[in-house]
């Protein structure tokens, strides 16, 4: 790449995380402030456990809001239904209110997790996580930085002192796979936390906090920030061998333990209910 290709590349990430970094403020500043006390579930999705808050679709409107005025050539995938394609070749791809369960019961594990792509490769990425106080971001070939400071993930335990993250899908019989595949992999690893926002747990690999994650069914928004993340903090991510992280499944780890987890993982059918 030519070095004015180049600056025109750092140039257009600079921006592309500037526009990410001030929606990810105001939707969390909104979902954190804004909360009903007497929050219900708008809607449900792909069973009676995928729920929807009006606040989930407030939140989104807000980003897409953001993005439309400072970027309306591009395009936008979200959670709760924003679609479009765009001219410029940029697709953001944003969720809104990722542990949208834990905001309804009040819990603090959320985030608001926004990406932009090109060509579908991820560019930049930034991951909201107001009740932490924390701001994620992560730009391709940029590095990972948590509240302006860069993070770096674990350097890779033995499989036996692994904490290892994962999550469990809204339909039931996904939920006996996911959980025949966790009921193998407890005895083996030193724990497994489940805290209910893939975002939250790509991140936390990334700053070392969690060994590693893995997870079958996320969506594309769910993943894309918090992929990007923990890849610029050092982490390796994909899905079954030589796959990239997907909805069929998505591991993320150091080197040294992505391998036999992913090994193990592929052994147990993780990525199939
Ligand atoms: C959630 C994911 C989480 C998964 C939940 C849910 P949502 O996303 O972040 O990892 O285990 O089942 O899919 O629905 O809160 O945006």
């Amino acid at each position: 790449m030519s070095p004015s290709t180049e600056s025109q590349a750092a140039g257009e990430h600079a921006e592309l995380l500037a526009v990410a970094l001030e929606a990810a403020r105001r939707a969390g500043a909104l979902l954190r402030d804004g909360r009903p006390a007497d929050l219900g579930v708008a809607a449900t999705k792909s069973s009676p456990i995928d729920v929807v808050t009006e606040m989930d679709i407030a939140a989104e409107k807000l980003i897409t809001s953001h993005i439309a005025r400072l970027r309306p050539d591009d395009g936008v995938l979200g959670e709760e239904g924003a679609s479009s394609e765009g001219t410029s070749g940029i697709r953001w791809v944003i969720d809104p209110l990722d542990g949208t369960v834990n905001y309804l019961y009040g819990l603090p594990s959320w985030a608001v997790s926004i990406a932009a792509e090109k060509d579908g490769r991820t560019l930049v990425g930034v991951v909201e996580a107001p009740m932490r106080g924390e701001t994620y971001q992560a730009v391709l070939g940029g590095g990972a930085l948590v509240n302006g400071r860069p993070a770096r993930c674990r350097p890779a335990p033995d499989f036996a002192h692994a904490l290892v993250g994962t999550g469990f899908g809204y339909l039931s019989q996904r939920r006996a796979a996911q959980a025949e595949v966790v009921r193998t992999l407890v005895p083996r690893v030193r724990d497994i936390r489940r805290a209910g926002s893939a975002a939250i747990d790509l991140c936390d690999v990334g700053c070392g906090r969690l060994d590693a994650y893995y997870e079958r069914g996320l969506n594309p928004w769910d993943l894309a920030a918090g992929d990007l993340f923990a890849r610029e903090a050092g982490a390796l991510t994909g899905g079954r061998p030589g796959e990239p992280a997907s909805g069929e499944l998505t591991v993320a780890a150091p080197p040294g333990l992505f391998e036999p987890l992913q090994g193990l993982l592929e052994e147990l059918g993780a990525w199939h209910d």
